[in-house]
This record gives C-alpha cells, structure tokens and sequence, in this order.
C-alpha cells in the first residue's frame, strides 16, 4: 500500500508533467511558464529549463504535445 494517495481516486496521475507551479493543476499559468521557455535551446544542467520534457535541449513543439496532454488536469 502507498501512503499519502487518495484510494477514492484511481484516476490520479502520480505526477504531472505539464504542472510547473505546482498547485496540482494544469491551467494557464502552466501554460505562461511554458510560454516563456518556448524556443529556448540552450538547456543544460547549468541552465535547465522545467518545459524540456523529453530533455533534448529546446523546448519546441514537441514539448507543447506533450503539455497538451495534460493541459486542463485539476487533479
Ligand atoms: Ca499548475
Ligand atoms: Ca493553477
Ligand atoms: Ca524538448
């Protein structure tokens, strides 16, 4: 058993990855972070950026398919 979930909601996803601010949604200050990473390609561990989720270095379309995913979670 694992504690610290909710056993009334089987829906939950562990993690999301399109909640940069963390208040356990996917709304449109998620998407203004991601916004603003968008055309970045210099990401690295110096200078990393929250919006690369298949971690090739930008953050581009690609990456925005993949926020669209989850965009509009509120769980
Ligand atoms: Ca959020
Ligand atoms: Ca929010
Ligand atoms: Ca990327």
């Amino acid at each position: 058993m694992f504690t610290g979930t909710d056993p009334n909601d089987n829906n939950a996803i562990p993690f999301m990855i399109a909640d940069f601010d963390e208040d356990e949604d996917s709304d449109g200050y998620d998407l203004t972070s991601l916004m603003e990473e968008l055309g970045r390609e210099d990401c690295s561990q110096t200078l990393p950026c929250q919006c690369d989720f298949n971690l090739d270095g930008k953050v581009n379309f690609i990456d925005l398919l993949f926020f669209s995913e989850d965009f509009g979670s509120t769980d």
